[in-house]
């Protein structure tokens, strides 16, 4: 089922909204469930296969460029996840935020996995959890989820909100409907990541409004060389948290379910900015 765009009446329910705001991690049985297996392979909730952690070239792809796709990982469920997904959104209770963009809106509900049972579940899905595995270690700490209704673009930015950028920190991009370069499919400036490179520096001196994009560059902000990752419900997408991503081009209303992990908090960690 598709979410109907953001109707007025759902404007006038949620109101404007304050800020984008994550509960921050929390420690929960994830982490017995995880000590119980041994790493690199795990089985999946029937008991009875294996499912690989991400493999050599896979882990190095991400750690190079600052992302990677994972085509097909949870295709068998995505149905049952986008409904549970569409139930959440539609729920008056749910909490949400409405954030108005100047190109157009976005419904975010914080916390979504913990107001389903078949987005909670997905927290301590081996096929979600292999990925902090592999890519932090078993360290790992879940740093929250949300559901976000889009009907706007998003112009370049990184990902800092309640992160310190010494903390490093994953995020799985999960697009409920099928996205290309032309129908706001998310795009990345590959090897951003690398915060503290000049070329970092210079890039995120545009960051913040489409317009101020093209003032620094003298290209519109979807003319920057990144890189579209089209995607199809099922698919999902690793970001690392500094990597500078955007979203143009929307054709209607995309459906993203987020869900966060990052290594534990060390002392002293530089603050985002
Ligand atoms: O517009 C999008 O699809 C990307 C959303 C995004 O940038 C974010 O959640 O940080």
């Amino acid at each position: 089922m598709r979410v109907q765009p953001l109707s007025q009446a759902w404007h006038a329910k949620f109101g404007s909204a304050a800020a984008l705001l994550y509960t921050g991690a929390s420690r929960s049985d994830d982490t017995r469930e995880r000590a119980a297996f041994p790493r690199g392979c795990r089985p999946l909730t029937t008991g009875k296969a294996c499912i690989p952690m991400l493999n050599e070239q896979q882990i190095r792809y991400f750690h190079s460029f600052g992302y990677l796709l994972l085509e097909g990982l949870l295709a068998e469920d995505v149905s049952d996840i986008s409904a549970a997904f569409d139930a959440v959104m539609q729920d008056p209770d749910n909490g949400a935020t409405q954030l108005d963009y100047a190109n157009g809106d976005r419904l975010m509900v914080p916390a979504i996995a913990e107001h389903h049972p078949v987005l909670r579940a997905l927290k301590s899905d081996p096929r979600i959890t292999s990925i902090p595995d592999s890519l932090i270690g078993s360290q790992w700490e879940y740093a929250e989820s949300s559901g976000d209704v889009m009907d706007c673009e998003t112009t370049w930015h990184r990902d800092v909100y309640h992160s310190p950028l010494t903390q490093f920190h994953i995020k799985l991009l999960m697009y409920l409907d099928p996205l290309t370069a032309s129908t706001g499919a998310l795009r990345v400036l590959p090897g951003t990541h690398y915060y503290q490179d000049r070329y970092v520096k210079d890039v995120l001196s545009g960051q913040g409004f489409p317009d101020r994009m093209e003032e620094v560059f003298g290209v519109a902000a979807h003319q920057l060389p990144g890189v579209p990752i089209a995607t199809t419900p099922g698919d999902v997408i690793v970001l690392n948290f500094r990597t500078v991503h955007a979203s143009f081009c929307g054709a209607g209303t995309r459906r993203l379910l987020n869900m966060n992990y990052r290594e534990p908090a060390s002392s002293g960690a530089e603050q985002a900015n």
